[in-house]
């Protein structure tokens, strides 16, 4: 699927954009899924386990800002990180064993989807090594005036985390205001047509605007990492470490590398999802305009 010049590229841009990743039929099953979940949020009062949902949101009137799992709630999307094209481009970029470390959809509905601050997937999962990414499966034609996600090319070999906190707490965004290295008129964004790939590092710098088109942008987040990565918060047992192989073998020697590492400690005042983290950060770098109703 990909070959050595799109791996220098990865490598050096911290991104890559693969086509035809998935077929029509998959991606027609992933959309009937989704639209399944969406509409069983009618009558949600609150977030949960399954549901970030969007500030305007009522159990009348569901708005789902985000499925949180979805390869717990659906084995499908369980099916689709492990199909033969997803496997290759992994294998090209982390090596032959890969572990998922976990899966979210962001759906980003038309006319009021939420924007998501700039951020560093590091600052909330760091490990023993960096040979981390996430898969940014496009099931829609994802263009500029839809919300893509906006990546900052290089920003990963910077070599650094950034302050993702507020006040002392964890805030899972970054304060635009203090951030010199980076000038944000240079984000790229990545488009693509339905079945489309976004490959983005963990320390790559990235975010999105709000989708005030009337098009819609589901994107389909899985992150992998390689085997003998092992994450320095949140582990729970190893038997439910080794469930999520996706392909290789596990290890029980981690690699460890000279990485920065800023711990996600003490955690966000709004918890459950990154847009909840976020609502706590003052200097907004993406504009949140009326929502239609
Ligand atoms: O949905 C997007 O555009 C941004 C996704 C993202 O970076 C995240 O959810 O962590």
């Amino acid at each position: 699927m990909i070959n050595e010049k799109d791996v220098a590229s990865y490598r050096e841009n911290g991104y890559l954009v693969v086509e035809n990743v998935l077929d029509a039929a998959t991606l027609a099953r992933m959309r009937q899924s989704i639209a399944d979940l969406v509409a069983k949020a009618a009558g949600v009062k609150t977030h949960n386990e399954v549901y970030d949902l969007e500030p305007t949101h009522t159990p009348e009137h569901p708005r789902v800002r985000r499925i949180k799992t979805p390869h717990k709630v659906d084995p499908l999307f369980l099916e689709v990180v492990k199909q033969p094209g997803m496997i290759s481009v992994l294998k090209a970029l982390l090596g032959k064993d890969i572990r998922l470390h976990g899966s979210k959809l962001n759906v980003k509905a038309p006319k009021y989807g939420s924007p998501v601050e700039w951020h560093q997937d590091w600052a909330f999962y760091p490990h023993t090594n960096d040979d981390i990414l996430a898969i940014g499966v496009m099931l829609d034609d994802v263009e500029l005036e839809n919300g893509p996600l906006l990546v900052m090319p290089g920003s990963h070999r910077i070599n650094k985390v950034w302050d993702h906190h507020l006040d002392g707490r964890f805030c899972g965004a970054m304060d635009p205001t203090k951030t010199p290295e980076l000038d944000y008129s240079k984000a790229v964004p990545c488009v693509g047509k339905a079945g489309s790939c976004s490959f983005h590092h963990v320390r790559l710098v990235h975010g999105s605007a709000q989708n005030t088109s009337e098009k819609p942008r589901q994107l389909l987040l899985y992150e992998c990492t390689a085997a003998d990565a092992w994450p320095l918060v949140n582990f729970k047992d190893l038997d439910e470490f080794n469930s999520r192989m996706i392909c290789g073998e596990p290890t029980l020697e981690p690699r460890t590398e000279k990485v920065p590492i800023r711990m996600p400690f003490p955690p966000a005042l709004a918890q459950g999802s990154i847009y909840e983290n976020q609502t706590a950060l003052r200097n907004r770098f993406f504009d949140i305009k009326a929502a239609a109703t």
